[in-house]
């Protein structure tokens, strides 16, 4: 099986400049080489063009920030990732800002009966316009995705939620607002917290969390918020929050994945070269694709 490769150029959903340049960034880090040493046929499409024109779509009332581009761009994704599929080519999609994974998870479910989703992230990513407490859509993409928030999100290239709650697995959350907290609760998401993490050990969660996310499922979605990581080892990302998961163990999760062999699409996100110290955050997206994709140290 092949690998394509798309970069979506967002940072509307981030309001804040610089995760556009992710996708650049994690090339030139030298993801295509990498994959292609592990014996992968790589197909490069290129980027999505994404209007940056801040504040023209703005609806200041609503507290969905740049709704109308997102919803245009997240659209197009979905089109061009299930067009992957028909190709038989994993989907590697490249941010940009989380939102974008409302678009890849509605393009990965079109063939698809049933999916789960492992969120990697040191946020839950569950607000709605209602809880959000900064309009950024970017913090409420998983909600979307489970069919909770406005309908221009949820209805992405069809309609209804995308994933059920019993398939989303959270891994790394310490920063989660008020109403977060109570959907999760509600929803019985399961969130590996750092306490859990700690409490654990990596290994045992991610034991967990793949039975959860492909029990019942016919493949898995890899959500990796490069934040999720501890800013120490990945420094370029929009909001970083200290006491994360160690690079170290982060490729463990990679690998622990890549062993399991239910990760059928996958999507690194948030990473903004412009707070990066010399693309050290790009260079981890890439050691951590390359894990994910099989390879191993000896
Ligand atoms: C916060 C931050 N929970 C929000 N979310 C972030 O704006 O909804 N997600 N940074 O990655
Ligand atoms: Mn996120
Ligand atoms: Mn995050
Ligand atoms: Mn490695």
């Amino acid at each position: 099986r092949g690998i394509s490769i798309l970069g979506v150029p967002m940072d509307l959903g981030a309001d804040r400049r610089g995760v556009d340049m992710g996708p650049s960034a994690i090339r030139c880090a030298g993801l295509q080489q990498r994959l292609e040493e592990l014996g992968y046929a790589v197909r490069d499409d290129g980027d999505l063009i994404v209007r940056r024109a801040k504040g023209y779509d703005s609806v200041p009332e609503s507290n969905l920030k740049y709704l109308y581009e997102i919803t245009r761009v997240t659209g197009e994704l979905a089109e061009a990732v299930a067009e992957m599929d028909v190709r038989e080519n994993s989907p590697l999609v490249l941010g940009g800002d989380h939102s974008i994974a409302i678009g890849t998870v509605s393009g990965v479910i079109r063939r698809r009966s049933s999916l789960g989703v492992i969120w990697y992230d040191a946020h839950g990513d569950v607000n709605t316009a209602e809880t959000s407490p900064s309009g950024n859509i970017h913090g409420m993409a998983l909600a979307a995705i489970l069919g909770y928030g406005h309908p221009h999100l949820t209805n992405i290239g069809g309609s209804g939620p995308r994933v059920r709650p019993e398939h989303t697995v959270i891994v790394g959350a310490r920063s989660l607002d008020p109403g977060e907290k109570r959907f999760l609760k509600e929803k019985g998401i399961a969130v590996y917290t750092m306490h859990e993490i700690d409490r654990l050990g990596i290994s045992r969660v991610m034991e967990q969390a793949i039975e959860r996310a492909s029990k019942g499922t016919d493949g898995v979605h890899l959500s990796f918020d490069l934040d999720g990581v501890d800013p120490d080892d990945a420094p370029g990302v929009g909001t970083p929050i200290p006491a994360g998961i160690s690079l170290r163990e982060s490729l463990l999760v990679a690998e622990l994945l890549a062993e399991s062999g239910v990760v059928t699409s996958a999507e690194f996100v948030e990473v903004n070269p412009a707070l990066d110290e010399r693309n050290k955050t790009a260079r981890a997206a890439v050691e951590l694709i390359a894990a994910l994709m099989g390879e191993t140290i000896l």
